[in-house]
């Protein structure tokens, strides 16, 4: 989601203008590239990732996509998407490494190998919350999604949009702007994805790749968690909660929960919604995730936990046994709520 610095105290100036062509030269002269994204990747993650790796493979650049997790499931069709690699050998080294969408340096998988071996790390993000972990930090909150960025490196490397490229961008700003609902989506994520259609993205196509061809056990597990919405007293705090038991019972895994939140946040009058993930590796890390409406940032509760995000989607992980958590966050929450 496209992170305004609306609201908030003293942001960075990532100054995007300057570090487009620093990335761009950097890429210019490398011969060897790796690109990795965060953990648990989503589409914006994988799809900017996806469409620089087959930019620059078509440039006859050697191109390694890492990322140890799952791909998400609708976005597996993404052309490169089957040759992302799960580790990196312990010798191998690299002219430049790109991480997408990260946010922070360690949410990067393990193999992610460190200077001299990674060479210039470019940090390609639009988090609000973003740290400059990168010896280039090519950052644009306003962008819609990463792969805007991708696309404006792309350009400034003179080669020309391919549909498998193409592909990937538009997946990216499907994911990030909710399918061109969100207040991410902006003129310009709407002039480059009409440029994305000359380049051959047939738009339904791609809606029922990522909205429209969901596995039936997704569906029985969020017919489950729908049943365990709530609001607090005010009306205004929806939360949602899965469970293991249910995620177990129902065949499926945690990436699958992605976007159930936003039934809770459509709620009438709620501004803020939370949903809880029971750890399902045995510790007591929940995940937390927030959705806001638009007049609480959440990105500052998800913060004051270790978490980070946008205004309207954000997320961190909290230890604790259930109740704990939802008491945590029910305070912060109504703390944060009491503002507006
Ligand atoms: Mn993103």
């Amino acid at each position: 989601m496209k992170a305004r610095n609306r609201g908030v105290a003293n942001p960075r100036e990532w100054s995007p203008r300057e570090n487009l062509p620093r990335a761009v030269s950097a890429l210019q002269s490398a011969r060897r590239v790796l690109l990795t994204m965060h953990r648990g990747p989503d589409g914006d993650a994988l799809g900017s990732a996806l469409a620089l790796g087959a930019a620059l493979r078509e440039m006859g650049r050697e191109v390694v996509v890492y990322n140890p997790d799952e791909l998400p499931y609708n976005f597996r069709f993404l052309p490169g998407a089957g040759e992302v690699r799960r580790e990196i050998g312990a010798a191998e080294a690299f002219d430049v490494t790109i991480a997408t969408d990260a946010g922070a340096r360690d949410r990067l998988g393990p193999h992610v190998p460190e200077t001299p071996r990674r060479g210039v790390l470019i940090n390609l993000d639009h988090h609000l919350t973003t740290e400059p972990f990168g010896d280039i930090n090519y950052v644009d909150p306003e962008a819609a999604s990463v792969g805007i960025l991708a696309y404006k490196i792309i350009q400034g490397l003179g080669h020309p949009l391919s549909r498998d490229a193409a592909i990937c961008i538009y997946a990216s700003i499907l994911a990030d702007t909710g399918c061109f609902r969100y207040s991410s989506t902006d003129p310009e994520c709407l002039r480059v994805a009409a440029e994305l259609l000359e380049h051959g993205v047939d738009p339904w196509e791609m809606t029922v790749r990522v909205y429209e061809q969901q596995p039936l056990a997704r569906m029985k597990l969020l017919a489950e968690v729908l049943a365990t919405l709530e609001l607090d007293q005010s009306g205004k705090l929806a939360t949602i909660t899965i469970t293991r038991e249910m995620v177990t019972r129902t065949g499926t895994h945690l990436d699958l929960t992605d976007g159930f939140i936003n039934y809770a946040r459509s709620v009438d009058g709620v501004e803020v919604a939370a949903s809880f993930s029971e750890p399902l590796d045995g510790t007591r890390s929940w995940h937390v995730s927030f959705r806001s409406r638009g007049n609480v940032d959440v990105s500052r509760i998800a913060k004051k936990f270790g978490g980070g995000g946008h205004r309207n989607a954000a997320g961190c992980s909290i230890d604790g046994d259930a109740q704990e958590v939802r008491a945590l966050i029910s305070n912060a929450v109504a703390e944060a709520l009491s503002h507006v």
